[in-house]
């Protein structure tokens, strides 16, 4: 089981690990880390129509990572990045306040994450500090819920549920409006299956419901 928020100190990655490089100046909306590592922002425009245009690289070497998830762990209201390393160790790279530098250094905030199958970050308990869900090859669902210490937000998780193994995706997001992650999964076959949070943090996912299919034709 992992373990978290062992160490609160803030130390430099050891070179196996992601160092983030920067060089744009553009506002922090969305991310997308690439096969080759290069990770990729792209700016919402303002524009519904058309709103994710020309992504920019904002760092390299991200793609050592097992899991990259990205959420407001802090509660800063910027996101900030959760990466699982090969050897399980869990690393937060919070925004540092800065636009044009958003990702510096990572800090170490846990180990024995390399087993999970699927790791998401989302706020689920609605302090508007982001939790992580996780799910094991055994199918259990468990949720690390942030205990409030930046510096040591995930000290231990709960098993909320069962039979989640049959997900090739698996993404925490608040999909229903109330402040509250939902989980929204997919299927091999392409069905896309929501999970509405049901305002009860000990009992948060009951069962799913399909609300789409197609979706194995995304990459
Ligand atoms: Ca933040
Ligand atoms: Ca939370």
């Amino acid at each position: 089981m992992p373990s978290g928020g062992c160490t609160g100190a803030v130390r430099s990655p050891p070179a196996t690990y992601p160092q983030p490089s920067h060089c744009c100046s553009v506002p922090a909306s969305a991310r997308s880390p690439r096969v080759d590592g290069a990770l990729l922002l792209y700016a919402h425009s303002g524009d519904n129509a058309a709103p994710y245009g020309t992504g920019r690289s904002i760092g390299s070497g991200w793609a050592s990572f097992r899991h990259v998830t990205v959420a407001d762990v802090t509660g800063d209201g910027k996101a900030d990045i959760l990466g699982v390393a090969s050897d399980g160790t869990l690393l937060l790279y919070a925004h540092s306040g800065d636009n044009a530098a958003p990702y510096g250094t990572g800090r170490q905030v846990g180990t024995g994450w390399a087993g999970f199958s699927h790791v998401t970050a989302a706020d689920v308990t609605g302090d508007d500090k982001a939790d992580v869900v996780t799910v094991s090859p055994d199918g259990s669902l468990r949720v690390y819920a942030h205990g409030g210490d930046n510096a040591a937000p995930y000290s231990g998780g709960a098993v909320l549920g069962s039979g989640w193994q049959g997900f090739d995706r698996v993404m925490a997001t608040d999909a229903t409006g109330d402040g509250k992650a939902d989980i929204v999964g997919t299927h091999p076959d392409g069905s896309l299956y929501l999970y509405t949070h049901s305002g009860d943090d000990t009992a948060p996912y009951g069962t799913g419901r399909l609300i789409g299919s197609g979706w194995n034709t995304l990459a």
